[in-house]
């Protein structure tokens, strides 16, 4: 067995997998005469007790994938979010904490009626974004999976890939989750909560398998592919972004650091890189490095359905 084979092997399918992928196949047929996009969003977790109080976590939010998925489907795209529960999801994105409630009025009339409408300065945020969703939703455009843990993620990857496979070169996959490079394998994880009273636990981590690999070469092989990588440190995205491309031989790295990725990304293939950047002045007014991001990637993907990338 591989390394990946031997992971799947140990770990159960998330609850309810055989129907969720079932409602993913679904989709993915009622959006055959489209083009379709798995985008993954938000970070994966890593359980330290099967029950799990605690676990190993990161920062991401979700924003790249949940601001992605409404530029896709701007464009006309079906889209498969499959997303960490509980991080950023599209449209909804955009009203943090009391932000919606703040944007609403109550009337009570003499008549003892009650009536709720949008307050008219909030029409222009509302309305675009109500439309876009409305629009999505009654043409079954889009479709949520979520996950938690790392195990789960890679189970739903593989399923939905499964089912993406179907739609060759129309399919693309955007992998913009932060998925983790270590865990700690089922068989050794203990069954409780762990006790302090035993002292500091020392925990050692294990390397998760490659799963670009078995995706790229077995699982999709005629789709789309695009991952992305993240560094800190400047000094080696690029190379790491070309490493990723040699040995998985998918056509497009997107590459960004934790400080600057939300104004600038790096979009890697094995013969050019292009950088892609907001001006201040597109900061200042709200524009989304995802918006120029999506919009070259579909350029990208149209070329690529056409045998020409
Ligand atoms: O979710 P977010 O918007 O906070 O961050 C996005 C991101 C940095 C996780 C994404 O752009 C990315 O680089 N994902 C891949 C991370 C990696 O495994 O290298």
């Amino acid at each position: 067995m591989t390394n990946w084979e031997t992971f799947y092997s140990k770990y159960a399918p998330p609850p309810k997998y055989d129907l969720v992928l079932k409602d993913v196949s679904n989709f993915s047929q009622s959006n055959e005469h489209r083009r379709i996009v798995l985008i993954t969003s938000g970070g994966t977790t890593v359980p330290l007790e099967h029950n799990t109080v605690r676990y190993v976590d990161n920062f991401s939010a979700g924003t790249r994938g949940s601001a992605s998925t409404e530029y896709f489907l701007q464009e006309g795209y079906a889209v498969i979010f499959m997303h960490r529960i509980n991080s950023l999801e599209p449209f909804v994105r955009h009203f943090q904490g009391h932000d919606l409630l703040n944007m609403l009025e109550l009337k009570d009339n003499e008549e003892g009626e009650t009536s709720i409408s949008v307050k008219s300065d909030s029409l222009p945020k509302l309305a675009p974004l109500l439309r876009l969703y409305k629009k999505a939703i009654s043409e079954n455009r889009l479709i949520k999976v979520g996950f938690t843990s790392l195990s789960d993620y890679l189970w739903l990857l593989r399923g939905v890939a499964g089912v993406l496979a179907k739609a060759g070169s129309r399919a693309m996959l955007y992998l913009a989750a932060a998925v983790s490079d270590f865990y700690i394998p089922a068989d050794e994880l203990p069954e409780h909560k762990i006790q302090s009273k035993e002292g500091a636990p020392v925990i050692s981590l294990w390397l998760v398998p490659k799963i670009l690999q078995p995706l790229v070469s077995l699982w999709v092989p005629d789709a789309f592919v695009i991952s992305f990588k993240l560094e800190t440190d400047d000094s080696i995205l690029i190379s790491k972004a070309h490493d990723a491309l040699d040995k998985y031989k998918h056509k497009l790295v997107i590459g960004n650091l934790l400080q600057t990725r939300k104004h600038h990304v790096v979009l890697v293939s094995a013969t050019e890189e292009t950088d892609l950047k907001l001006t201040p002045e597109e900061i200042q007014s709200g524009v989304e490095i995802e918006k120029k991001l999506v919009a070259e990637l579909i350029q990208k993907h149209s070329l690529f359905i056409e045998g020409n990338l």
